[in-house]
């Protein structure tokens, strides 16, 4: 991006601070290890802001993402209003990582302990922000596995009782295996919507939970 751009976005994101009474909302997306909340987060991303900067890198090997990262003052826009929300993309939750998950994809021996210490400590991060510092949750759940689990349960539970506003997303609607009614059946007290954040399928409807549940 050259300097003018740069300068330009900079003023107009402080004006556009200065002049509006509402901060922006701080959405965590959380969800299991390998479910899509990088892949969603960058399609959220590319989608709203020029740029179009990635969040971090997709990956079918689990515990890709081990630290979270933030995107920050992203303006969506529905029926003509902005919703201005910072994205935190959070490593996945899981109750163990065990370094020989990583094996199995070829990682060496070295890597694959140094990754699983990472991953481990990313688990604590994520639990941090979820008690800190985030206004609003996105859940993020891959439709073809089983949504019933610990990890699951554990977490809506703390969400639920931290009284965060939470969507949930059934992701990956795109794979024959999917299934979004599993998942309503595991969470019947909250609103399900289905999409494929790979493919780009459903996010209008997404985008329009998103203004209604975060704006
Ligand atoms: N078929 C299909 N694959 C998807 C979809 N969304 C993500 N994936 C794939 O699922 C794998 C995991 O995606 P990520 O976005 O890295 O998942 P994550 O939840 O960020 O994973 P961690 O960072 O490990 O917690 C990648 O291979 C993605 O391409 C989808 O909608 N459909
Ligand atoms: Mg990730």
């Amino acid at each position: 991006m050259g300097l003018l751009t740069n300068l330009r976005s900079s003023i107009s994101r402080a004006a556009s601070t200065l002049f509006s009474d509402e901060e922006p909302k701080r959405i965590g997306i959380y969800g299991p290890p390998n479910a899509g909340k990088t892949t969603l987060s960058n399609r959220i991303v590319r989608d709203w802001t020029e740029h179009g900067d990635v969040v971090g890198p997709e990956s079918h090997i689990p515990h890709e993402t081990r630290r979270a990262r933030r995107k920050e003052n992203i303006e969506i826009e529905r029926d003509g209003k902005t919703v201005t929300i910072d994205v935190v993309d959070t490593p996945g939750v899981t109750t163990k990582v065990d370094y020989t998950e990583f094996l199995e994809h070829d990682i060496e021996k070295d890597e694959a302990v140094r990754r699983s210490r990472e991953a481990t400590e990313g688990v604590a991060e994520a639990m941090h922000w979820l008690r800190e510092d985030v206004d609003g949750v996105i859940y993020v759940l891959d439709s073809s596995t089983d949504p019933f689990t610990q990890v699951n349960t554990m977490l809506i539970g703390i969400i639920e009782s931290q009284e965060l506003p939470v969507l949930i997303l059934a992701n990956k609607i795109d794979l024959e295996e999917s299934s979004v009614q599993r998942i309503r059946n595991a969470f019947p007290q909250h609103e399900t919507i289905p999409l494929s954040a790979l493919e780009g399928d459903n996010m209008d409807e997404v985008y329009d939970k998103i203004a209604e549940y975060f704006g």
